[in-house]
């Protein structure tokens, strides 16, 4: 049974916690009359309801002004994110961050309402996207000269590609570190792989004409920092060049065919596969081609960098000994079966699961049942292009009644492999690869 205790409610409920006259005043303001404390619920506060109960309030004109919505009240009321699977896991919801529970990253592409949510400032409101007037401008000391396209002009100058491609945050594992690292406790679900359509990077960067001495590019989105500061970004990542010149380096307007969902960069993001997803802008509105390693927010020590040579556990380490992440390590997930299943003896259990490498290939796939005493090879299907999920299974005979766990273990194409335990501390939580492992029953 799925346990809802960890979830948390939305910002509104946080906004009604403040006490009915703070809510007033930023839900209702002066619209609100103070005689019949009737009024009209502000348009923006009328989404942020309707999203926090999962569907808008028809009658919202007639609520009074101060009454906590009924569908709000009640505490024990799963979590619903406006397109998104109920059973995601909320890990914090200002900003959003949700993850993916393993047995929901089931299906060979990620859906769109399973994809997982990583958010460091405020997105833009759906009402303040309009993906026909959206524009994205290249710029930075390296460009020959500034250029903006509109979301038409990328779809009708360039050739349209599709990649599947895997996002891993970086912090992705972070729950299993000890000492412990703050930040997003995440288990192992901050990760998906979806088919992202849109055009190559390397390709606008062409039409812009760039200088020689380009080292990086870095991005921007219309998200807002969480302190209201309008001087100040979120997050502002990139990559160096040899990165954004992959072919398969995309500025993506689409997921799986669909439009990107709202909390996932609608209505434009960079896609960059197998790298830290940090790197991913969404809601792109600036590629900055930089002539230095890009500064933008969350490009310095400590963020999204680990100690450049190996630390003991606990250790402080200097900002100038932290590196940035590059490349994601090789990594592999249980999907199928969900952990705690049970099976009668002499059934055989099918295992299924995905497996990736930053920009390398998986070349082998293991699974145990014995506490990795043996393993025994899994069929690993081969992926669709560079920095796809590949998709495994196996089938295991497991002997007597009792508890069992299965553990499955991916080996890249330069033959490094997952970690049983978690691999090198590191201050800030990131990179953990440990082989995935679920629990099933035998009665
Ligand atoms: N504009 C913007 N882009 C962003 C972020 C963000 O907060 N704002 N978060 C980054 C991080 S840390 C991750 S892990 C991925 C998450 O992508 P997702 O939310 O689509 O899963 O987006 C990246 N791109
Ligand atoms: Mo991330």
């Amino acid at each position: 049974m799925e346990n809802n205790d960890n979830k948390k409610k939305v910002g509104i409920h946080e906004l009604y916690a403040k006490g009915p006259e703070e809510a007033d005043r930023l839900l209702w303001g002066r619209e609100s009359d103070p005689e019949t404390r009737r009024g009209f619920l502000r348009k923006g506060a009328l989404l942020a309801i309707g999203a926090a109960l999962g569907a808008p309030m028809v009658h919202a004109r007639h609520f009074p002004a101060g009454m906590i919505p009924a569908g709000l009240a009640n505490s024990d009321q799963p979590f619903q994110i406006p397109g998104k699977h109920p059973d995601l896991i909320v890990l914090n919801d200002r900003p959003l961050n949700v993850e993916t529970p393993a047995h929901l990253l089931d299906d060979k592409l990620t859906p769109g309402d399973k994809f997982f949510i990583r958010n460091n400032g405020i997105p833009p409101e759906m009402d303040e996207i309009d993906a026909n007037t959206w524009t994205l401008t290249i710029e930075g000391e390296s460009v020959s000269q500034k250029k903006t396209y509109s979301i038409q002009d990328l779809k009708s100058k360039f050739k349209h590609h599709t990649y599947e491609l895997v996002l891993e945050c970086g912090g992705n594992g972070r729950k299993e570190f000890s000492p412990p690292a703050k930040g997003n406790q995440w288990e192992v679900g901050a990760v998906g792989c979806a088919a992202w359509t849109g055009v190559r990077l390397k390709d606008v960067l062409q039409d812009v004409g760039i200088k020689s001495n380009a080292v990086y590019i870095g991005y921007e989105g219309m998200d807002r920092h969480v302190s209201g500061n309008p001087d100040k970004k979120p997050i502002s990542r990139g990559v160096p060049m040899d990165k954004a010149m992959m072919d398969e380096s995309l500025i993506a307007w689409s997921m799986n065919g669909q439009p990107i969902p709202h909390q996932n960069g609608y209505p434009l993001r960079l896609v960059l596969g197998g790298w830290p997803a940090s790197c991913s802008g969404k809601w792109l509105t600036k590629i900055l081609v930089r002539d230095r390693v890009h500064d933008g927010a969350k490009m310095a020590a400590p963020a999204y960098r680990v100690p450049c040579k190996p630390v003991a556990p606990g250790e402080k380490v200097k900002d100038e000994d932290m590196c940035i992440i590059e490349a994601m390590p090789v990594k592999s997930l249980i999907t199928y079966p969900k952990t705690g299943a049970t099976l009668k003896k002499g059934q055989k259990l099918p295992i299924r699961g995905h497996a990736w490498a930053g920009d390398l290939e998986v070349s082998k796939m293991e699974v145990s049942t014995d506490f990795g005493a043996t393993w025994q090879a899994a069929t690993l299907e081969k992926p669709s292009n560079r920095s796809a999920w590949q998709h495994f299974s196996a089938s295991v005979q497991l002997p007597e009644q009792g508890y069992y766990e299965v553990w499955a273990r991916a080996t890249d194409s330069e033959g490094r492999a997952q970690p049983m335990i978690l691999p090198g501390w590191n201050p800030k939580g990131y990179l953990n690869n440990a082989c995935h492992r679920i629990a099933v029953k035998v009665v």
